[in-house]
């Protein structure tokens, strides 16, 4: 009955175990998952338009290599996230239907303009650097399927990084010009990015829970803090600074202390009134659109084979 099933999925949880597709689950618990995966999968696919619309102006033919091999891999980490989301019951068409009708989010971060290809850089450096961190524990997460596809993620994620880094550390050696174009890029992009990790804590409906579960194995605000922690050392390092006076290292906590992002400002792109969610939301409508023949081409030789046996 309920309470043994009930009594089951907690002891796998207490184990720290994996929750497997066919384990009895709470409702809630599903479709929490799915709200994240499907918002996570949905973030990949999204996010390969800021970076995608450099790559046929990028300035050299082994970064246009570099560039096409990232958001190629996004893709990938797209699908994945999508099968990921699929074995909770949900098929990829009605996953794309409720991002299409603005039902389900994507990362706030891939709202923002980017501007110079400086932004490619700072996309790596940070961006990726914050989803590393968000996504690192996330390996570890309850549900079998999502924590397996995160490990691979991961991988990539990192290289990612690095060849963000790479990018910023090879300007900086260049030019005034090319200094100054990553310093606004990084002034831009660093405010946004404390973003990802989302709301504080205490205006964060879903954590307690979420943690509760074992989805979520750290809160926003401890994940926002790892970020700082990490990112400052690596600032000086590349001899960029980061645009928060209050940025500062408190020996008695062991952390940075930092200053207070927008949340006005992430409330406002969330729901849709930010610098590029038209736009971004556009773009994805066209390339469906554009993409039906192949739908509809792969539907009909997926009958036609079957029908033949083959
Ligand atoms: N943007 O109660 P919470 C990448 C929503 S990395 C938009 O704290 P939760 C790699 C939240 O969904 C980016 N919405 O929610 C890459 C909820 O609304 P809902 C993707 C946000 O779920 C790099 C409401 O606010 N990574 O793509 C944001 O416990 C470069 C209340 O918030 C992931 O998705 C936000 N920033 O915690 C690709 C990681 N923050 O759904 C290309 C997995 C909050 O109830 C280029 N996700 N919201 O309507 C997570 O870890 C969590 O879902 C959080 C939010 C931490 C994002």
């Amino acid at each position: 009955d309920e309470a043994e099933l009930v009594t089951d999925f907690e002891a796998i949880l207490g184990r720290r175990d994996r929750i497997e597709p066919r384990d009895w689950m709470p409702e809630r618990y599903r479709r929490t998952l799915v709200r994240q995966i499907a918002q996570h999968a949905h973030s990949e696919i999204i996010g390969m338009q800021p970076e995608g619309a450099w790559i046929t102006r990028a300035p050299s033919l082994r970064r246009k290599a570099i560039l096409l091999a990232k958001v190629q891999d996004e893709a990938g980490h797209g699908l994945y996230l999508y099968s990921a989301c699929e074995t909770l019951g949900v098929s990829r068409q009605e996953l794309t239907e409720l991002l299409l009708s603005g039902r389900q989010k994507y990362s706030s971060i891939f709202n923002y303009p980017t501007l110079s290809y400086a932004d490619v850089g700072t996309i790596g450096w940070l961006v990726d650097g914050a989803a590393i961190c968000n996504q690192v524990p996330l390996c570890r997460t309850s549900y079998g399927p999502y924590g397996r596809a995160m490990i691979r993620i991961c991988k990539e994620e990192s290289f990612h990084q690095r060849q963000g880094y790479e990018l910023l550390m090879t300007m900086q050696r260049g030019t005034d010009e090319q200094r100054a174009m990553v310093q606004e890029s990084v002034d831009r992009f660093w405010w946004p990015s404390l973003m990802m990790f989302g709301p504080p804590d205490s205006q964060s409906p879903n954590t307690a829970q979420s943690m509760a579960w074992g989805i979520k194995r750290d809160t926003n605000d401890e994940l926002r803090q790892k970020f700082v922690d990490m990112t400052v050392p690596q600032a000086e390092a590349l001899g960029v600074t980061l645009p928060d006076p209050e940025l500062a290292w408190n020996a008695e906590r062991g952390h940075y202390d930092f200053g207070e992002p927008d949340w006005d400002e992430l409330t406002a792109v969330i729901s849709g009134d930010g610098p590029c969610n038209a736009e971004r939301m556009a773009h994805r409508r066209r390339a469906h659109e554009d993409g039906a023949w192949v739908r509809e081409a792969a539907t009909a030789f997926a009958a036609r084979t079957s029908e033949d046996g083959r």
